[in-house]
This record gives structure tokens, sequence and C-alpha cells, in this order.
């Protein structure tokens, strides 16, 4: 009897450890990354790429981490009265089975307060942060990516 409730007792156990080694990043897939460059002195860029969620379960992509600014926000495109301005958000969602798509004039991840100049050909280092706590680094290449008219090209 005690033997049976023993090994009744691992079973669960791995079970556990199984679900629990499923966190939200390793769900995550990170596509095609990359920092818009700024010209020297430019306080802000923004960064870009595709999340696909590989689970059946929504994700939330919470916070974003980097040593290249002094603050990394999440951020989307709202429209004011016919302008597009930034807006801070709490968190950027990564559908069951979907993807979310970071894109200029779309949602973003904002680095603010650059330590030096973006430059194309240098590569940034982010964390990504998800709801569960679990976290993701990657690297980003910096590239030179035209801001206004960039947008109706990439429809
Ligand atoms: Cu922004």
């Amino acid at each position: 009897m005690f033997k049976h409730t023993l090994a009744l007792f691992a079973a669960a156990l791995s079970i556990i450890s199984v679900n629990a080694f499923a966190d939200n990043a390793a769900d995550i897939e990170v596509e095609q990354p990359y920092v818009r460059e700024v010209p020297p002195g430019a306080m802000a860029t923004g960064s870009f790429m595709t999340l696909t969620n590989m689970s059946d379960q929504d994700i939330q992509l919470v916070q974003a981490k980097s040593n290249a600014a002094k603050k990394v926000e999440l951020h989307t495109h709202v429209h004011d009265n016919g302008v597009m301005k930034m807006r801070q958000i709490p968190a950027i969602k990564i559908p069951a089975d979907g993807q979310a798509h970071l894109k200029p004039g779309g949602l973003h991840i904002m680095l603010i307060g650059l330590q030096d100049g973006i430059q194309a050909g240098q590569t940034i280092e982010m964390t990504l942060v998800f709801k569960d706590g679990s976290e993701k680094s990657i690297s980003m290449p910096v590239k030179s990516v035209m801001s206004h008219s960039g947008h109706m090209m990439s429809h």
C-alpha cells in the first residue's frame, strides 16, 4: 500500500514538472526582430518583430528589458483626430496558436533614453518578459528603415 502511494506520488510529480517546464517563453517563437536606426543624438527608437504562440493558450508579453536604453516600453499607435500617436500599453497579447506583429505604425517595443547612437550594423540585446515571469533573450540587428513612406510600402 505504501509503495503504491509512493509510485502515484512520483507520477504526479513528473506531470507537474513537465507542465512547469512548458513556460510562456518556451512557447513563443521570435522571428525577424530588428531595431530601427536613428541619427546620433536621437533619444528613442522602436524595435519590431513577429511573435508566434505555439501553445493553445493566449500569452501576454508584459515587459522588455535592454541595456541599450534607460527605459524600454511596450507601445502601440492610436489615431487621435487624424493624428497617429504612440501610447504605452501594459501588455502585448499573442493569441493562442496565433501571432502578434510588431511593425512600424502599429505595436512596437520602444527604446527610450539611448545610451549610444543606434546605427545599422549594430546588434541590440533584449530580454522579453512574459506574464508567467519567464524570459526570452533575443539579439536584434539595427536596420535603417524609412519612417513614414515605409508605411505605405509595407502594404
Ligand atoms: Cu513608441
